[in-house]
């Protein structure tokens, strides 16, 4: 109870004191709150696991747990909700932090909910795709000491011993077996030592800073325990070791705290070359402690393999090379939206739906190379449609075509609409603005461009 009313206390003078995000490429996702970001590389894809605030939320209320991929680390692609706590019919709620990982063609997902029995604990969901559906693998936990049994953090070595780290207050980890649904031997918990997870000030009861959200994983021969830190509000330390199993050693902190979340959780990759560093913040209008959002910035470790300080922006990540115009692009592949949602569509995936008059959807680095003809667009309305005008570089910037969309009886009867287009040519932000009458006007599928003077329709 303590510690609830200094996070209300904490919510409450953070979002007094923090300016309204302005518009830029951090916060990732705009469409929903997301949380506790859990990024995986497979196959030339960043695959960004999340939890997932619900709107509102003045408190941790999270359901279900959010999946979004990635090739440039700009656009991310939304393919919805992977996971939700009901899958576990163990699980009464609290869809908290989780991380998946890919072995042996199957993808395991390790999530902290609580238990109908009371108490959270550690389920594992498999999938035969990183973008789920996921079903539980055991039908009970996995993993439960009865104290503070969050936020499950994965690793396999390359000796193939994989280890599943987690927990707050304390820190736990097991040896997973080649099944990865199973584990050998006892749960250990580490000891927070002042030398491994450093001194914190002002509490004889939690005398190290570890607090929760652990990130491990293995670079050049170093492995890493990357943490939020220090209470309230968090900040992200790290320590590394020579071992996966400790002894570790306290290396400083990466992210200071700021943002008004006074939660902070880390994910760590490197993706094409870069190295990338996920956390959340509460930056995105509305946001606060219980309405998190997923950010990202760029980095380059030390010639030592320490980290350089990394502070919060809105201007995130640079894009790893451009988005082509001339396949089909799912609609719900966006960089920075206004005012549209995502919803399940009939045809699969996502689309993306409560498109109103003005409502827009950027994405990043277009390169139309040597210029586009026409432009399709897989759409649906149970109203009057409306229009999709085609911009570039901003939502009033010059106008390339406009896509007429009528009414298709429903808002999943998809059809396949077409515009010719001018003047688009090189790289560029494509802003898809949508204009119409009041109310919904259409849902969007997926958009393609095309590059001679044919129009196709279907
Ligand atoms: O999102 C719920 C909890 O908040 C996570 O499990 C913690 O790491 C903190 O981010």
């Amino acid at each position: 109870m303590k510690k609830a009313s200094y996070i209300m206390a904490f919510s409450l003078a953070f979002a007094l004191v923090s300016p309204v995000a302005c518009h830029a490429d951090n916060p990732v996702v705009q469409t929903l709150y997301t949380t506790d970001p859990a990024p995986m590389v497979y196959n030339g894809t960043c695959y960004l696991y999340t939890g997932h605030d619900e709107d509102g939320s003045t408190w941790y209320t999270m359901k279900d747990w959010r999946c979004y991929s990635s090739t440039d680390m700009v656009n991310w692609t939304d393919n919805g909700s992977p996971l939700a706590y009901n899958t576990f019919s163990w699980a009464k709620g609290d869809a908290w932090a989780g991380q998946c990982i890919p072995r042996n063609g199957k993808f395991y997902y390790y999530v902290p909910v609580t238990q109908k029995s009371g108490g959270m604990a550690i389920g594992v969901a498999v999938s035969n795709s990183p973008t789920g559906p996921f079903v539980d693998a055991l039908g009970h936990p996995l993993a439960y000491t009865g104290t503070g049994d969050i936020d499950p953090t994965v690793f396999i070595d390359n000796d193939g011993q994989a280890y599943l780290y987690w927990g707050n207050p304390n820190l736990y980890y097991v040896k997973l077996n080649q099944d990865m649904i199973s584990y050998s031997g006892k749960i250990v918990q580490v000891p927070l030592t002042t030398a491994g997870f450093g001194v914190r000030k002002g509490n004889s009861s939690r005398p190290t800073l570890y607090e929760e959200g652990p990130w491990f994983y293995k670079r050049n021969g170093m492995y890493y325990m990357v943490y939020a830190a220090g209470g309230i509000p968090e900040y992200i330390s790290y320590s590394t070791s020579k071992s996966p199993t400790g002894p570790w050693y306290y290396k400083g902190v990466i992210m200071p705290s700021q943002g008004r979340s006074f939660t902070n959780h880390p994910g760590v990759i490197d993706f094409k070359g870069n190295s990338y560093f996920f956390y959340h913040n509460g930056a995105l209008p509305g946001g606060s402690g219980f309405t998190r959002s997923v950010c990202i910035e760029q980095f380059k470790y030390n010639a030592d393999g320490t980290f350089p300080t990394i502070n919060m922006t809105t201007t995130g990540v640079s894009g790893i090379g451009n988005l082509n115009p001339y396949t089909q692009n799912e609609a719900e592949t966006i960089c920075w939206e206004s005012n549209v949602k995502t919803e399940k569509c009939s045809e699969g995936g996502m689309d993306v739906c409560n498109i109103q008059n003005n409502s827009w959807i950027k994405v990043k680095g277009v390169n139309f190379d040597s210029g586009a003809a026409s432009f399709n667009a897989r759409v649906a309305s149970a109203t009057n449609g409306g229009n999709i005008e085609l911009h570039l570089d901003s939502p009033s910037g010059t106008l390339i075509g406009t896509c007429h969309v009528n009414s298709t009886g429903g808002w999943q009867s998809w059809v396949t609409n077409s515009c010719n287009v001018s003047g688009a040519k090189g790289i560029h932000d494509l802003y898809l603005k949508f204009t119409g009458g009041n109310g919904y006007l259409f849902n969007v599928n997926w958009w393609k461009f095309n590059g001679t003077k044919t129009v196709s329709t279907r």
